[in-house]
């Protein structure tokens, strides 16, 4: 893989981010995880087996793909197995905005913390279609409730503009429990974002703030 060239992987199970992210490594040295997500997928081990899709980002980070307090979780939400999951998290250096976090906060001020956090650097980014509501992708393995709405995650990827992402993946999305193929929709217009946003990866164009209509106050 050439420096110049950039990479999306669509699937399936999310253990393929690990991967993904050593071969993006041997091109581009450790990035910067920007992870969308219900959950945090630092797990230990689950099922007993080191590798699995509840796992990759601790053994990505073991492994000294990722910059050290530069990677971020986004839409976290539903249960914790074990009240150390957020500690551990802590200390493999990620920071988290929840779900509900967005709700207090809203979907700008989202936007400026990871901007700010992810600076210049190398990233790669993991859309977990369960990041959304189940309303929005029924079609995956563990569906949460309370997820993010699509308009929320494309206004979020869309605040990206001018990050200099290198590779991506959109996953977790099983057809034999999708209808009406709503969450392949999801996903195939994440993937349709990523690859705008990779066009303009690293330059300054404009955000599409820019040419937002001026609304008079009421
Ligand atoms: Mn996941």
């Amino acid at each position: 893989m050439a420096k110049d060239k950039r990479i999306i992987a669509v699937g399936g199970d999310h253990t393929i981010a690990l991967p993904m992210l050593r071969a993006v490594n041997k091109v581009h040295g450790p990035v910067a995880l920007l992870h969308f997500d219900a959950h945090l997928d630092t797990w230990d081990t689950y099922f007993d087996e080191p590798i699995t899709h509840g796992t990759m980002f601790r053994r990505a980070f073991e492994e000294g793909l990722l910059i050290e307090d530069k990677s971020m979780h986004v839409g976290i939400r539903g249960p914790v197995y074990d009240q150390d999951d957020f500690l551990r998290d802590h200390e493999f250096g990620f920071q988290i905005i929840r779900r509900t976090d967005i709700d207090d906060i809203g979907v700008p001020a989202a936007i400026a913390k990871v901007r700010e956090r992810l600076g210049n650097t190398p990233v790669y980014l993991s859309v977990d279609i369960d990041v959304l509501d189940p309303a929005f992708a029924p079609g995956t393995g563990p569906p949460e409730m309370g997820g993010l709405h699509s308009r929320e995650l494309l206004r979020l990827l869309r605040g990206l503009n001018g990050i200099n992402i290198v590779g991506a993946d959109v996953v977790e999305v099983a057809p034999a429990y999708d209808h009406t193929d709503i969450t392949s929709l999801a996903a195939a217009t994440v993937v349709f974002d990523m690859m705008g946003l990779m066009v303009n990866s690293g330059s300054l164009r404009p955000n599409e703030n820019d040419y937002r209509l001026e609304v008079p106050a009421v």
